[in-house]
């Protein structure tokens, strides 16, 4: 049985100055752990609630000084006296303590932060990385990386209508193998957006943010600067999109490039895109709740791509039953924030798996300098991770985690490649 020792909130600020959660915690007086919250601009309206103060006086009404306070008295207190004996109990309890669907009364920022810290503590007590401890058994593999290289939508204000524009880089033996070739292809990326004078200044998650004439020419530039890098568009490194497609909808209408598209129209587009370039994943193709359009663009392209509900299962076992069930999507992004514990992060990714839908693990475009999903993705055998870019040490802190988690598994470091994409290579 585990007690928590020590237990100290403060707020802190994210990767755009944003305040955050920050959890100080120490378990049977074993080391202190500390952890932090990340934070969405594209959120679903189904994930769990982020508690903030609403204060317009302070921090444009970001604050949240209240989440903090939750912890530091409500979570402090209620614990004090209790043991518990795994992360499951200790989440268990904090999500009844809370008592309410959505995590509204105490916070999934307060909450995750006391989950994630948990966690750390019970590792670091057992002298255990976070991976080793999650999955002491194995396998463990790296994940491929989806490095969003050009950044669009809520993330920028350039005028472009899908949110994250990805290179994955899966053809290649290792995760630094692979990594290496990302940031290769995001230098010559520069070089071109340089050369046909475009910005090279980056957005939320450290990918270019040019203002170009069209989603398609992001496509183009890409795909040039992935040869112009020296490998191989379509055999070593793939494309994915992130459409975030709550956002470009309206009365039942989506808009790309100034075209309006209906649920069918937008289909035929993803067809005509899928056809063109080497697109092996495409987030968010269509609005949260419009179900329909999900199950249809499933069974016309579900067999050649995957498909990823984001907004649409807000990581959420209740949600992702619905996806099953109507053969929506065949992939589940994977944000501990939008569910709020580490315990019900962990059940979500085990329904998935057991119904053949590939989970990836991912960051918030506001992010902090915990880089508990990299591990997260190794425990898990994701096989996937999408933590941005490769520049801004918000989205650079997963990589480098990867990158020592590479170094401790040695020979034993297996590297995903194209093994869990959707449908299965
Ligand atoms: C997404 C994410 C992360 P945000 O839509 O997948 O890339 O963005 O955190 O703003 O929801
Ligand atoms: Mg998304």
């Amino acid at each position: 049985m585990s007690k928590i020792t020590s237990l100290k909130a403060r707020q802190i600020l994210d990767s755009r100055g944003t305040p955050t959660v920050e959890v100080d915690m120490s378990v049977d007086n074993g080391r202190v752990c500390r952890s932090s919250v990340p934070s969405g601009a594209s959120t679903g309206s189904h994930e769990s609630v982020e508690l903030r103060d609403n204060d317009s006086t302070k921090f444009d009404g970001k604050s949240v000084f209240k989440a903090v306070e939750n912890i530091n008295s409500i979570i402090s207190s209620k614990t004090e006296s209790k043991s518990f004996e795994k992360l499951d109990d200790f989440d268990s309890f904090l999500i009844e303590l809370d008592g309410t669907d959505n995590k509204s009364k105490i916070g999934a920022n307060a909450i995750l932060g006391c989950s994630i810290a948990f966690m750390k503590c019970l590792s670091s007590n057992q002298n255990k990385e976070i991976y080793e401890f999650l999955n002491p058994s194995g396998p463990l593999i790296l994940p491929t990386p989806l490095m969003n290289i050009i950044n669009g939508g809520a993330h920028a204000n350039n005028g472009l209508d899908i949110q994250e524009f990805m290179i994955v880089p899966a053809g290649f033996e290792t995760f630094s193998d692979s990594l290496r070739a990302g940031v290769e292809t995001f230098v010559n990326l520069k070089k071109i957006l340089q050369n046909n004078g475009y910005s090279t200044a980056v957005g939320d998650e450290g990918g270019f943010a040019p203002n170009l004439e069209s989603n398609e020419q992001a496509l183009g530039f890409i795909s040039e600067a992935i040869k112009k890098a020296g490998y191989k568009l379509g055999e070593e490194i793939f494309l994915a999109l992130d459409i975030a497609a709550s956002e470009i909808y309206k009365d039942k209408i989506y808009k790309i490039d100034g075209n309006l598209f209906d649920s069918n129209q937008i289909i035929n587009y993803y067809k005509k895109i899928t056809e063109k370039y080497p697109i092996i994943s495409i987030e968010d193709p269509l609005d949260e709740d419009d179900w329909s359009g999900w199950s249809d663009l499933t069974s016309s392209l579900g067999e050649k791509i995957q498909i990823v509900g984001d907004d649409l299962f807000v990581t959420n076992e209740k949600r992702l039953i619905e996806g099953i069930n109507k053969s929506a999507a065949n992939s589940i992004l994977v944000k501990i924030n939008q569910i709020g514990t580490i315990s019900e992060t962990l059940r979500t990714i085990n329904l998935a798996s057991e119904n053949n839908y590939s989970y990836i693990i991912s960051h918030r475009s506001g992010e902090t300098e915990d880089s508990t999903i990299s591990d997260l993705a190794v425990a898990t055998c994701s096989g996937q991770i999408k933590t941005g870019s490769c520049s801004r040490t918000d989205r650079t802190v997963k990589y480098n985690q990867l990158l020592r988690i590479e170094e401790f598994l040695g020979k034993d470091a297996k590297f995903a490649k194209l093994s869990t994409f959707q449908p299965t290579t």
